[in-house]
């Protein structure tokens, strides 16, 4: 077989000798029959090839089905690791181990793994073409697994003209499915291996096909492998949605970027639409959803673009209502493909929960693992049709509202900063942080529930650095220091803001109605920065009046329930100074500024309780 690796390249017009040498070299090591170069004009033939081989299933017209391996349907984080040949890389949250360990264990995992197999040869962009930093977002995914190239396609810029100009400036990355079956998923004797060797720009992955797992673009190098070369180039690379608000009255535009944990609201609101009981005087146009990278331009403004091609969205509670714009983004013909949501086999509908009603007719339903819900038993009646963490796929060019400009490698400036998650109580609906440090610091302790989007740790409260927690690549005192140096480059700071949607009532209902109404207080947030309103000064920030918000056709629920949205819980606070504390000292080396921001808070926070 290898000896014929170089002709079947030529032939396909992959002509960067690096590139060929690598996958000359794990052609060897996995064993596989045959090669296959990939471009996004394969695109039509392989699905076609998919749903005859039955790894994809028929959605209607243009749409496509897929079910992953019932133990293989969220990233796993305790199987991540990031591997250098130097210790001092080693962070908290990074799960560092010395590439000389880890290199020979993938490589061994990976020998014949793909025997009888072909391997794909994708050569990928993971940002808008043409720019300064095509060089650190070139790769080259190869892959024994037909599915993760279609989600390829979608999801990076795919082709070999992406890298045949780039020498030796491509990532290395390394996907084998492994025997799903045989795996231990979970277990102690769990077999996988998903390893980022960060200074080799090298990524290898061992035993999924599902996401972040397995489409190696996305988050291994676009998050992992590019927050490392970020830090050692001077650029930013985070888990942040990225959206412009136009104002058509004033002809003002801001962008704002933003980071929540993995399911926590970024596809959502950076597809948003302005409420409908706002009128037509804000325009919204969606950048990115879940990764932005981001520098200083020569003229001192902070830019940023979305690297990837498409939208990997969460699939629960996505309807007509919370979110028009992702239905109709995956409208037939629009090529999207469906991962583990409920699939019937006699009408090719597919459901998930909060999709809308729930079929009445069993007949020809499937869930997410492929078994008939028809034939549950009585215990099982009420378990989920989706999985919880099930996706759509779909390219960007498909969302309605996607900006003009969202293939310029120039990027748009950021106005905007702000961070949330998932926290029950203690966060109010929108607080602003004029002091950059201070906003650094609470990036850094944002605080969440995790979500389905990992595997066994549905729930779980944790503190998630930027959101980054389980994409970080270098130690977290660095990570803040380079923070530090990117924003003070430039000239118009960033506005920063932390945000909250899931505010709970005792009852455990959402106290705000989220969804297209978080651009409420993103609207306040703009003005703030215009200086059109002032907002009430608090020990942890900026927080609206009630007569600021603009609350045109809110409910009287939400209205009621508006104070408690907006309150500053003081004792809480003060515990949660504490905890902060000890999550910082973690972190060795951190930059004197944000101890010196925490100081702040915590001290402005005593002097309010006197
Ligand atoms: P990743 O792709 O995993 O990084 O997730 P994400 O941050 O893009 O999250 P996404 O927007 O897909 O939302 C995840 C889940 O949260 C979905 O089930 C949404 O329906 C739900 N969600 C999003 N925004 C809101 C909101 O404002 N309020 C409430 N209650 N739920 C929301
Ligand atoms: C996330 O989990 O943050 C995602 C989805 O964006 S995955 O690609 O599965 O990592
Ligand atoms: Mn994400």
């Amino acid at each position: 077989m290898a000896a014929d690796v170089q002709g079947v390249l030529e032939a396909a017009g992959l002509t960067n000798p690096q590139v060929q040498e690598f996958v000359k070299e794990y052609a060897e090591l996995t064993g596989a029959e045959r090669i296959e170069v990939v471009n996004t004009s394969d695109d039509a033939r392989l699905i076609q090839e998919a749903l005859e081989a039955g790894e994809l299933l028929p959605a209607g017209e243009g749409l496509y089905y897929s079910r992953s391996y019932y133990k293989d349907t969220a990233r796993a984080e305790e199987r991540t690791i990031v591997a250098t040949s130097d210790e001092r890389d080693k962070g908290t949250y990074n799960n560092w181990h010395p590439s000389s360990e880890m290199k020979p264990k993938l490589h061994d995992l990976m020998r014949g793994a793909s025997e009888g197999k072909t391997m794909y040869v994708i050569p990928y962009l993971m940002a808008p073409a043409g720019g300064p930093l095509d060089k650190f977002a070139a790769g080259v995914e190869l892959t024994d697994n037909r599915n993760v190239v279609m989600q390829m396609i979608r999801m990076a810029r795919v082709g070999v003209d992406y890298i045949n100009h780039l020498g030796n400036d491509f990532v290395r990355a390394v996907h084998v499915t492994g025997d799903l079956e045989n795996l231990g998923q979970g277990t102690p004797d769990d077999k996988r291996y998903f390893v980022t060797v960060a200074d080799e720009r090298t990524i290898l992955h061992f035993g999924s096909s599902y996401g972040g797992n397995a489409l190696l673009g996305k988050i291994a190098h676009g998050l992992r492998q590019g927050s490392y070369d970020g830090w050692k180039n001077g650029f930013l690379v985070e888990q942040f949605m990225l959206l412009g608000i136009t104002d058509k009255e004033t002809g003002k535009k801001y962008n704002i970027a933003g980071g929540f944990p993995s399911a926590s609201g970024k596809t959502n609101l950076a597809m948003t639409l302005a409420p409908d009981a706002l009128g037509d005087r804000y325009y919204v146009e969606f950048y990115g959803d879940d990764i932005a990278w981001i520098w200083v331009d020569e003229d001192g403004k902070l830019r940023g673009f979305n690297p990837e091609n498409g939208v990997f969205g969460v699939a629960k509670d996505t309807n007509e209502k919370t979110n028009p714009t992702a239905i109709e983004s995956i409208l037939p013909n629009s090529g999207a493909i469906f991962t583990n949501v409920a699939y019937n086999e006699k009408t090719h509908e597919v459901w998930w929960e909060g999709k809308g009603d729930k079929p009445a007719d069993l007949d020809g339903w499937m869930d997410w693992k492929g078994d008939r819900i028809a034939d549950r038993a009585e215990a099982h009646v009420d378990d989920p049709w989706a999985h919880p963490n099930s996706r759509f796929t779909t390219q960007l060019g498909n969302v309605p509202n996607v900006a003009a400009d969202y293939d310029d490698y120039r990027g748009v400036e950021i106005h905007g900063i702000i961070f949330g998650g998932r926290a029950r109580d203690r966060e109010p609906l929108i607080r602003a942080i004029h002091d950059v440090a201070e906003g650094v610091y609470d990036g850094l302790t944002l605080g969440a529930e995790a979500t389905a989007a990992a595997d066994g740790l549905e729930g779980v409260l944790r503190y998630d650095p930027m959101s980054m927690r389980p994409f970080l690549s270098y130690p977290e005192a660095d990570y803040a220091a380079n923070w530090l140096k990117v924003i003070g480059q430039a000239k118009d700071k960033p506005l920063f803001a932390h945000v909250n949607w899931f505010q709970r009532g005792d009852d455990g209902r959402f106290l705000w109605p989220g969804y297209r109404e978080n651009l409420r207080p993103l609207l306040w947030l703009m003005q703030l920065k215009n200086g059109e309103v002032k907002g009430r000064e608090t020990a942890v920030g900026i927080i609206p009046t009630r007569e600021e918000l603009n609350l045109d056709g809110l409910d009287e629920q939400t209205l009621s329930d508006l104070d408690s949205v907006l309150a500053i819980d003081k004792a809480r606070w003060q515990q949660e100074i504490g905890y902060r504390e000890e999550h910082l000292k973690q972190f060795d080396g951190l930059p004197e500024e944000i101890w010196e921001a925490h100081r702040r808070v915590a001290k402005a926070l005593e002097d309010e309780q006197a």
